[in-house]
């Protein structure tokens, strides 16, 4: 990869690991530029972006049997390689990148699907209005722990708040790891790209998730200096009645505004089951596995045993709501020994498609 693709992948949130990974599966390709990065998914197809522009492309047929088989799916976030089959004019997706990490929720049957991946940072994007919840927000940080993306609180609508911000702040600083950083701004306005610019640079994805109405599309317009996304906002006095977003999609944000990162937009996922093991619930509630040291018992379950640390000292609706994720994270429909099962498929046949492309390439 020479430096100018890397340069150009950058800005499609490509950092010097992922160029690694993308080299290994297609060392010959350099010439073709065939690497790009998934920014939409549809039914059959995809949005590819390859740093100059976006197209729709198919999966190969390989690789949507490679897929199957390791229950994976491409989501947008994915980094893939792309082939002209002879006697074709367009570029298929040939091949997937595993992907350093992603968000995964589950739907009502407990099968996991994966929402967005590669992500660095994730925005908790929270109205200042009726939107404000502190539960929803340990939900989505529990979320960010299991998948070890850095999150970060985005408190929208800060020039009109219901809840004046100094208590909101200090609402959430009793309920909130002190390492997560909270912001409280008007995401309508330009100021917002400087207070992210720490999460936004070049390499950098972050993925904004929250309710719908949060002001996440609000957001993204601001952060690309365009009005791509659809808004509360303009779909008011649209009479033909535009549609909120219906999908995810990833949008490069702007350099003259001092970004350069990648931001992807989601719709409000009514019910984000967390999809977090109850470890993953546990190690995100910092504050309850250091007063547990506390508690009488070795094994309290911080309900109603004597001498709880825990119970003393932690807000009852903060308790409560670490109850509640914890029984959800309980829910998990495979046992321990078919996710073990599952992760080494996958990582068999990662290593096997690798493989095979290197072949491929020194031929
Ligand atoms: N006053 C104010 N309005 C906002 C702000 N952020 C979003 N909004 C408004 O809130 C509504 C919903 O925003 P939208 O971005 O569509 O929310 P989404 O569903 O999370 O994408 C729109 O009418 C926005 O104009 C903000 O920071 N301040
Ligand atoms: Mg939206
Ligand atoms: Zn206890």
């Amino acid at each position: 990869m020479t430096p100018e693709h890397f340069a150009k992948l950058a800005r499609l949130g490509m950092n010097p690991a992922m160029a690694r990974d993308l080299i290994a599966l297609n060392p010959a390709a350099d010439t073709h530029w065939p690497y790009c990065r998934v920014v939409e998914v549809h039914r059959e197809t995809a949005v590819l972006h390859d740093g100059e522009r976006s197209f729709s492309a198919r999966p190969l047929p390989a690789l949507l049997q490679r897929l199957a088989l390791a229950q994976r799916s491409l989501a947008v976030g994915d980094w893939v390689a792309t082939a002209v089959p002879d006697g074709d004019s367009t570029p298929w997706i040939a091949a997937q990148v595993p992907p350093h990490n992603s968000i995964t929720r589950r739907d009502g049957d407990g099968v996991r699907h994966t929402v967005v991946a590669n992500i660095d940072c994730l925005p908790i994007v929270m109205g200042l209005d009726h939107d404000f919840n502190l539960r929803r927000l340990e939900r989505y940080l529990a979320v960010a722990h299991a998948s070890q993306i850095t999150p970060v609180v985005v408190l929208t609508k800060a020039d009109a708040p219901v809840h004046p911000v100094d208590e909101a702040l200090d609402a959430i600083r009793t309920r909130v790891p002190g390492h997560v950083e909270v912001i409280a701004v008007d995401g309508r306005d330009a100021s917002v790209c400087a207070r992210l610019a720490p999460w936004l640079g070049l390499s950098q994805t972050a993925v904004l998730m929250g309710s719908s109405g949060a002001g996440k599309s609000t957001l993204t317009n601001t952060l690309t200096g365009s009005a791509t996304q659809d808004t509360g906002a303009n779909r008011a006095d649209d009479s033909r009645g535009r549609h909120t977003t219906t999908a995810r999609s990833l949008h490069l944000t702007s350099v003259a505004l001092g970004l350069g990162g990648c931001i992807i937009d989601t719709p409000g996922l009514r019910a984000l089951a967390p999809d977090a093991d109850a470890e993953d619930v546990a190690a995100s509630f910092e504050d309850v596995a250091q007063l547990a040291a506390h508690c009488r018992f070795r094994n309290c379950e911080h309900r109603d045993e004597p001498g709880c640390a825990v119970r003393a000292a932690l807000p009852a609706d903060r308790l409560q709501n670490y109850h509640k994720l914890l029984r959800e994270a309980a829910r998990e429909t495979r046992t321990p020994l078919q996710r073990q099962a599952e992760r080494a498929r996958w990582t068999a046949i990662s290593k096997s498609t690798r493989a095979y492309m290197k072949l491929k390439g020194r031929a």
